[in-house]
C-alpha cells in the first residue's frame, strides 16, 4: 500500500531554508498563486518496462525499454523494436537499458546501458533517414561500477552540443567510497564530453575542471548521489537534476545555463539540505532548490521538464516532475532558481521512472510498469 498525500494544487509561496551561504535571507514578497493547470493523462501505448525516451525524427517519440529494445512511438502507435540490444544488458539491481538520446539533427543515436559485467556504457549509432546504422555502433564511454545500484545512466545534448551523462555515486548505500566529493573519478558526476570532437570523444576545452590533474577532465558538475533523470529547460537552457536521496530527502538541484559547470551539490557530505551522517557542509555546496521528505510523497525523486509546449498555457514554465514511489505529477514555479512555488497536477502517473518531451514540448510520462502517458489538458 502506497501512503499518498493529495496536496493542494498550489501550496503556496515557500521560502528556501536560509541556512546556506549561498542563499540570501531575504523576506521574499508573497507571490500570487498562478491558476493551477488542469490535466489528464492520456495513454498512448504501452511498452515493456519503459525506462527513458527522447524525441525522435520526423515528430516520433523514441521509448528505451529496460530490456534493451527502443520502439518508436508515431502515429501508428509503437512500433517494433529499432534496436535491440538485449544480448548486451541484464535488468538486475537497477541495471538495464537507462537512457537515449539524439543529437541534433537526428544524425547520431546514443544508449546509455549497464553491460553484461554492470559496467555503464554508452555506445553510439549512425542514423540515416531515421534509421538507426547497427555496423556503425561504437563505444563512446565506460565506467565500472562496484555496485548493481545507483548508476544513474541519464544522458541528453545540452543547448551548447555537448553530451551530458549522468553517473550515480557507484551504489551501495552512504556512498562508502566518497565518490560523490572526489574529483578523480566519475562515478557521483555529471559528465560533459564531445562524441564528434575525436575517437572516443573529446573533451569540451572550457570544462572546468581540465587544468586540475587531480579530477577527471570529463566532469561538470559534482556531489550527486543517483541523479536519475536531468534535463535542460528548453527555453532557458537552465539545467535540472532529480538527485535521488538516501533515505531522508529527495532533491531537484538547478544550475542557469550560464554556468561555467563546478556545481558541488554536495552528496555524500550533504543530503538536500541537511549534514548526511555528521558531515560537514563543503563551503561551494550548492543546495538543492527544492527537496522533500518520505513523509508521504514518496521515495525516489524522476526528474521531469520545464513544460515548453503549447497544449496547457498555464503549465507553461513549471517544471514537472514526479516520485518513483508516488506518481502524482508535482510542480515547481521558478524565477530566477528560486522556487517560488509548489504544486501538484492532481494526476497520477503510475511508477513514474522517466518523462519525455516531445519534439513539439509536450510532456510524455512512463510509468515503468508499461504505461506511456501523455500530459494533456484537462
Ligand atoms: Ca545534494
Amino acid at each position: 500500500m502506497r501512503v499518498r498525500t493529495r496536496s493542494s494544487a498550489i501550496i503556496g509561496t515557500i521560502c528556501l531554508v536560509a541556512s546556506l551561504a549561498l542563499t540570501t535571507a531575504s523576506a521574499d514578497e508573497p507571490v500570487a498563486p498562478r491558476q493551477a493547470a488542469k490535466v489528464t493523462l492520456k495513454e498512448v501505448a504501452t511498452a515493456r518496462n519503459p525506462t527513458a525516451g527522447t524525441a525522435g525524427p520526423g515528430g516520433t517519440i523514441w521509448i528505451a525499454e529496460r530490456a534493451g529494445t527502443v520502439r518508436a512511438l508515431g502515429d501508428q502507435g509503437l512500433g517494433e523494436p529499432v534496436l535491440d540490444i538485449s544480448g548486451d544488458t541484464t535488468t538486475d539491481g537497477e541495471r538495464g537499458l537507462l537512457g537515449v538520446a539524439f543529437d541534433k539533427g537526428f544524425a547520431h543515436f546514443y544508449v546509455s546501458f549497464t553491460n553484461l559485467q554492470g559496467t555503464s556504457t554508452v555506445d553510439e549509432f549512425a542514423v540515416r533517414d531515421g534509421k538507426i546504422q547497427p555496423d556503425t555502433r561504437r563505444t563512446v564511454l565506460t565506467q565500472t561500477q562496484p555496485y548493481a545500484n545507483h548508476n544513474g545512466g541519464d544522458i541528453a545534448f545540452g543547448p551548447d552540443g555537448y553530451l551530458y551523462i549522468a553517473f550515480g555515486d557507484g551504489g551501495a548505500g552512504g556512498d562508502p567510497h566518497g565518490n560523490g566529493q572526489n574529483l578523480d573519478t566519475l562515478l557521483g558526476k555529471l559528465l560533459r564530453i564531445d562524441p564528434s570532437g575525436a575517437k572516443p570523444y573529446a573533451i569540451p576545452p572550457d570544462n572546468p575542471f581540465v587544468d586540475d590533474p587531480n579530477a577527471k577532465d570529463e566532469i561538470w558538475a559534482y556531489g550527486l548521489r543517483n541523479p536519475w533523470r536531468f534535463s535542460f529547460d528548453a527555453g532557458t537552457g537552465d539545467l535540472l537534476i532529480g538527485d535521488v536521496g538516501q533515505s531522508a530527502w529527495e532533491e531537484i538541484d538547478w544550475a542557469p545555463a550560464s554556468s561555467k559547470g563546478g556545481e558541488n551539490y554536495g552528496w555524500s557530505r550533504m543530503e538536500g539540505n541537511h549534514p548526511f551522517r555528521g558531515g560537514t557542509e563543503p563551503a561551494n555546496h550548492v543546495p538543492p532548490i527544492h527537496e522533500y521528505d518520505r513523509n508521504g510523497l514518496g521515495c525516489s525523486v524522476t526528474g521531469g521538464y520545464v513544460y515548453r509546449g503549447t497544449a496547457i498555457p498555464d503549465l507553461r514554465g513549471q517544471y514537472v516532475f514526479s516520485d518513483y514511489c508516488d506518481g502524482t505529477l508535482r510542480t515547481l514555479q521558478m524565477e530566477n532558481g528560486k522556487v517560488t512555488g509548489v504544486g501538484d497536477l492532481a494526476v497520477d502517473g503510475g511508477s513514474v521512472v522517466s518523462f519525455v518531451q516531445g519534439g513539439d514540448g509536450e510532456l510524455y510520462v512512463l510509468d515503468l510498469g508499461g504505461r506511456v502517458s501523455r500530459v494533456d489538458p484537462a
